[in-house]
C-alpha cells in the first residue's frame, strides 16, 4: 500500500487525499439537541462522521443516533425521484415522474378537492421533522385551510399548555442553580444524553433528585436521592398528596402565595383529599414516601421541575396531572426565581432560545378568517383556544366519518400512520381519502398509501437557519448534493406555492427570505455571515432573569397571578372541562378480567428513535427483535423465559414480541417500545382514549391482555 493509500483508508483529509471535511448536523432528534457533525465527504460522499469539538450542544461527542447518520442518510429505501402510485393503496407500486408533473399532479389534486368541498378539506400534516413547519403551515393559510397540524398533536404541546394555563407560556427549570430537581418521569440517560450528563454534573456539585418514574431506569439508579414509583398515569394523585402534606405542616410559602398565586384555597381544599387514607391504594406509593418527599421540598429552598414532553401527558388525564406537578413549585414560592422554574417562551421552532423573534407574526399574519374551525377544535376546545392549530389525534375519525366537515385530500411531510393511536384506522383513513401527497426520505409504510411521493433530502444535503439556546446560531450549508433529485422540503414548497400561485408573496420568496427579514433582519446579522461561521455564534442578547420581576409585572394568565386554578377554564363552562387540576384514573374501560395488564409504550431506548432507525442495520442490531419487558414475578406466573414469545392484546388487536424478564418495571406492567413496523405499539390503542384537554393520546396506560405463544 503506498503512503497516499494508507492516508485514504484513514480518512485523512487533505489536497492528496480528497478528502475534505464540512460541518453539518444532524437533525434525527429534538430541535433542542441537533448536534454539529464533522462531515468528511471523498468524491461527493460522506466517509465519515464525527461529533464536533467546540459545537454549543454537543462539544465533540455522538450519541448512538447521532454515530447513525451515514447509514441513515444511506439508507436503502431513499426515494430519489418524484413518485406516482400505479397499484393500490399501501402495495408500494410507484412509478418515477419528474418534478414538474409531480408539483402539476400534487396542484390538482389539492384544486380538486378544494373545489369540491373547500379548502377546508385539505389538511396539511408534518411527522417528527421540525425545520420546515413555518413554511408548511403558512403553505396552509395561503391555500385558505384552517388545517395545519403536526406530530406535536402528541408531543410537548400538552405539557406547554398546561404551562400556559397556569402562567401564560412555558417555563423551564433554572437546573443549575436548584438545590432539589424534580425529575418527575425524567430519564435523560436515553432521551437525551446531553441532558444526562449535564445532570451527573450537578449531581456532583451538589445537586439533589426527587426522581418519579413507573419503572427503575439509569435515572432512578445514578441521580436520585429518593425515588417514588407510581402506577403509570397517577402522577396527579401523588403530586396532591404532596402538596397536601407540605399544606399540613405548613412547609409553603404563604406571603408568595398570597401575592402571586391565584385558586389556593380551592386548590388547597381539594388536594386535602389526598392522603393516607388513600394515597397508597390511588398510586401504589407508600404514604411514608409521600412524606419524605414533602420533607424533602421543605428541605430544599430553591426547586425545579422537568419539562416532561411525553410520558407525564401521554394519559387521558395528562394535562392535569403535569399542572398537579408545578403546582408544587408554586406553592412553595419557586416560580419565577433563580433556581426554580422561569418563563422562558419558545421563540423558534420549538426552542427556548433565549431572543425574541417574529416567528409569530411569520406564522400567523395570513391566516384566512372567516373559515371552519380546524380539525379537532369541538372535541378539543382548549387545545383550540390555546393552539388554534388542528389537533390531529382526531384527523382519522373525521376523515372517516366526515363530521363536522368532510376532509377529502392530506398533504404531508413526513407522516407517519404508525405514530397515532389506533394506527390502523389512520391507515384506513388514509386509504379513504381522494387525493394523498407524502414527502419523506424513505418510501415508507405511510408513504405507500400516498398518490405522489416526493424525496426529501437530509440535514447533511440542505441548508437550514438553526438557532440554539444562549442567543447563538448558525446556518448550515450542504455537505454533499442531494441523493438522487431528493430537495429540501422548504425548497418543494416555495416551488410547490409558486407553481400553484399562492397568493402569498413572502411563502413564494422561499425560506432563507423568511429567516432574513423575521428573525435576523432585527439583529443586524445576514443569513451569509451565518453560513460563512465555523460553529454557532452569538447574534442576540439574552434576557437576564431577575427575581419575581414577572410576577410584580403580571404573568399573561387572565388574572396575571400563577394560576393553581385556571381563570381560562372558569370563563369557559361550555367546555365541561375543570379549573382546578383535578384528578381522574387514568386506564381505559376495557374489562379488567379480560385485560388484567396495563401497557405503556413509548419509553425511549437509547438507539432509535421512534420509526428512524429501526431500519439502520448498526442501530438495528443493538435491538434486533421488539420486546416488552415484564416483571420477572409476571413472567414466572406467565410460564415465560428471556426471548419466549408473548402476544399482547387489546380490543383493537394484538402484536407478538419477544418478553424480557425484568425488575425494571413494576408487577402488572407491561413496556413496549413504539416505532417497530413488524410490531406497531399503536395498533393496541385506542383512538378515543385521549385526555379531554390536551387531545393527547394515552399511550402510557392502556388496559391489555398477555398471553404465552406456543
Ligand atoms: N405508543 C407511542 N406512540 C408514540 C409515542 C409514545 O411515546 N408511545 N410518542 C409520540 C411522540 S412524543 C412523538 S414525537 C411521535 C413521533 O412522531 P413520528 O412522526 O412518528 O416520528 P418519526 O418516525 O421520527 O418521523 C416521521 C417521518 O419523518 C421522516 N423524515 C425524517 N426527516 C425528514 C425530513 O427532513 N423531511 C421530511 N419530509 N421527512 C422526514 C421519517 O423518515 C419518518 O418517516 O410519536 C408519538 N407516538
Ligand atoms: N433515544 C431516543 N431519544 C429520544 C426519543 C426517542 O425516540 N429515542 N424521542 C424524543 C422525543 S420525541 C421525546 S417527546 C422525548 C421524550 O423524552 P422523555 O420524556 O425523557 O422520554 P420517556 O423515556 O418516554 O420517559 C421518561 C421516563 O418517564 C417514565 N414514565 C412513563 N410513564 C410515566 C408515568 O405515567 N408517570 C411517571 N412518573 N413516569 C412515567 C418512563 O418510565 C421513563 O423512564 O425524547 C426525545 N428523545
Ligand atoms: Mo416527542
Amino acid at each position: 500500500m503506498t503512503e497516499l493509500e494508507r492516508k485514504i483508508k484513514a480518512k485523512i483529509p487533505g489536497p492528496d487525499t480528497g478528502i475534505e471535511v464540512r460541518r453539518t448536523m444532524c437533525d434525527i432528534c429534538s430541535p433542542g439537541m441537533h448536534c454539529g457533525i464533522n462531515a468528511y465527504v471523498k468524491d461527493g460522499k460522506v466517509i465519515k462522521i464525527e461529533g464536533m469539538d467546540g459545537h454549543p450542544v454537543n462539544d465533540g461527542r455522538l450519541c448512538t443516533k447521532g454515530l447513525a447518520n451515514r447509514q441513515y442518510i444511506y439508507r436503502e429505501d431513499r426515494i430519489l425521484t418524484p413518485l406516482k402510485r400505479v397499484g393500490r393503496r399501501g402495495e408500494g407500486k410507484f412509478r418515477p415522474i419528474s418534478w414538474q408533473e409531480a408539483y402539476a399532479a400534487v396542484a390538482q389534486g389539492l384544486n380538486a378537492a378544494k373545489a369540491a368541498c373547500g379548502a377546508e378539506s385539505v389538511a396539511f400534516y408534518s411527522g417528527y421533522s421540525k425545520w420546515y413547519r413555518q413554511m408548511l403551515r403558512r403553505f396552509a393559510y395561503a391555500f385558505g385551510s384552517p388545517n395545519y397540524g403536526c406530530e406535536s398533536s402528541a408531543c410537548y404541546t400538552a405539557a406547554f399548555m398546561a404551562w400556559k394555563v397556569a402562567a401564560g407560556d412555558q417555563a423551564n427549570p433554572d437546573m443549575a442553580n436548584s438545590d432539589l430537581f424534580l425529575g418527575w418521569a425524567f430519564n435523560p440517560f436515553y432521551s437525551s444524553y446531553m441532558g444526562a450528563r449535564r445532570a451527573m454534573q450537578l449531581k456532583e456539585q451538589g445537586l439533589k433528585f426527587l426522581v418519579v418514574d413507573t419503572r427503575r431506569t439509569p435515572t432512578t439508579e445514578k441521580l436520585a436521592d429518593l425515588v417514588l414509583q407510581p402506577r403509570t398515569g397517577t402522577d396527579g394523585a401523588l403530586a396532591h398528596a404532596i402538596a397536601n402534606e407540605l399544606i399540613r405542616n405548613g412547609w409553603i410559602d404563604r406571603p408568595y402565595i398570597d401575592k402571586y398565586v391565584y385558586g389556593f384555597d380551592d386548590y388547597a381544599a381539594y388536594v386535602a383529599g389526598f392522603n393516607e387514607s388513600n394515597v397508597e391504594r390511588l398510586t401504589g406509593v407508600p404514604y411514608s414516601q409521600v412524606q419524605a418527599a414533602a420533607r424533602l421540598i421543605h428541605e430544599n429552598p430553591r426547586v425545579s421541575c422537568n419539562e416532561s414532553s411525553a410520558p407525564l401527558c401521554h394519559h387521558r388525564n395528562g394535562l392535569q396531572n403535569y399542572r398537579a406537578v408545578m403546582a408544587l413549585l408554586a406553592i412553595t414560592g419557586n416560580f419565577d426565581r433563580t433556581g426554580g422554574q422561569q418563563l422562558s417562551p419558545h421563540t423558534y421552532m420549538h426552542v427556548s432560545c433565549g431572543f425574541e423573534t417574529r416567528e409569530h407574526q411569520f406564522l400567523y399574519e395570513t391566516r384566512p378568517r372567516n373559515v371552519k374551525d380546524p380539525v379537532g377544535a369541538p372535541r378539543f376546545p382548549l387545545w383550540n383556544y390555546l393552539e388554534g392549530e388542528m389537533q390531529a389525534m382526531d384527523l382519522s375519525r373525521q376523515i372517516l366519518e366526515g363530521t363536522p366537515y368532510p376532509l377529502r385530500a392530506v398533504f404531508a411531510l413526513g407522516m407517519n400512520a404508525r405514530m397515532f393511536p389506533d394506527s390502523g384506522k389512520m391507515f384506513r383513513a388514509l386509504e379513504s381519502l381522494d387525493f394523498f401527497v407524502d414527502t419523506d426520505l424513505f418510501l415508507t409504510d405511510t408513504a405507500k398509501y400516498a398518490d405522489i411521493v416526493l424525496p426529501a433530502c437530509s440535514s447533511f444535503e440542505r441548508g437550514e437557519f438553526k438557532p440554539y439556546g444562549g442567543g447563538v446560531a448558525w446556518y448550515t450549508s450542504p455537505a454533499i448534493v442531494p441523493l438522487g433529485q431528493a430537495k429540501s422540503d422548504v425548497d418543494i414548497l416555495t416551488e410547490l406555492a409558486r407553481f400553484m400561485d399562492l397568493p402569498d408573496a413572502q411563502l413564494k420568496e422561499g425560506y432563507e427570505s423568511f429567516i432574513q427579514k423575521y428573525i435576523l433582519d432585527d439583529y443586524g446579522v445576514t443569513t451569509d455571515q451565518l453560513k460563512k461561521v465555523e460553529l454557532p455564534v452569538k447574534i442576540a442578547p439574552v434576557a437576564v432573569h431577575r427575581d419575581y420581576e414577572l410576577l410584580e409585572k403580571g404573568l399573561s394568565t387572565p388574572t396575571g397571578k400563577f394560576e393553581l386554578k385556571s381563570a381560562i377554564i372558569e370563563q369557559h363552562p361550555e367546555w365541561g372541562l375543570d379549573a382546578l387540576p383535578t384528578y381522574r384514573e387514568p386506564l381505559d374501560d376495557a374489562d379488567p378480567a379480560l385485560y388484567p395488564f396495563t401497557l405503556t409504550s413509548g419509553s425511549r431506548i437509547p438507539n432509535a428513535i421512534h420509526s428512524r432507525l429501526h431500519k439502520v442495520p448498526a442501530n438495528r442490531s443493538l435491538r434486533p427483535v421488539p420486546t416488552a419487558d415484564m416483571n420477572r414475578e409476571d413472567c414466572r406466573a406467565l410460564g415465560v423465559a428471556e426471548g419466549d414469545r408473548i402476544t399482547i392484546s387489546t380490543p383493537r388487536g394484538s402484536v407478538t414480541v419477544s418478553v424480557h424478564p425484568t425488575l425494571s418495571v413494576p408487577k402488572g406492567l407491561v413496556n413496549l417500545f413504539h416505532g417497530y413496523s413488524e410490531a406497531d405499539a399503536n395498533s393496541l390503542m385506542d383512538a378515543d382514549h385521549l385526555d379531554p384537554y390536551s387531545g393527547f393520546p394515552a399511550y402510557r396506560s392502556t388496559r391489555c391482555a398477555v398471553k404465552k405463544e406456543g
